[in-house]
């Protein structure tokens, strides 16, 4: 019981930490998984130490799922070199159609993107016209791109 526990919990948490935040749908079928874990423990015979090991493992499971589900901040683009003036931040996953809505187009002359993640930038609103893609920060974006962009869309692995 014991060790069945352990490693059926301790594989949950596993792959809990290893989600990104575009993964919503795989994480509630762990959080599932790891529900019916807990009942199939309740209804086993098991001693008291089991079962507070096995309530320990899946707080710290519900722990990472639940911190796994944050937004993650993507990246950050500036209307100035070197991330000054005024700034639009996007998280993982989602995109910005229209800079226009933040009164930030054909503005951004810097871009920072977060360790681990990509951001693509386009030319024209909806994603359209010339892109270029960033995995890093770029404190002074090269002439043909400066005061260029209006839509894009990050994500982070
Ligand atoms: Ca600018």
């Amino acid at each position: 019981m014991r060790i069945f526990s352990k490693c059926i919990i301790g594989l949950v948490i596993g792959l809990a930490s290893s989600f990104s935040q575009a993964q919503n749908n795989k994480k509630n079928d762990i959080y599932r998984t790891a529900q019916a874990i807990q009942q199939s423990v309740n209804d086993s015979q098991a001693s008291n130490q089991d079962l507070s090991e096995a309530s320990n493992l899946l707080n710290r499971a519900y722990d990472l799922i639940n911190y796994t589900s944050r937004p993650v901040e993507c990246g950050r683009v500036y209307e100035d070199q070197n991330f000054r003036g005024r700034m639009v931040s996007i998280n993982s996953g989602e995109a910005i159609y229209n800079l226009s809505s933040y009164n930030m187009n054909d503005v951004v002359s810097s871009v920072f993107v977060f360790r681990g993640c990509q951001m693509e930038l386009w030319e024209h609103k909806n994603m359209g016209g010339r892109s270029a893609g960033f995995r890093n920060e770029v404190p002074s974006l090269p002439g043909d791109l400066d005061n260029y962009f209006t839509s894009l869309r990050c994500n982070c692995n």
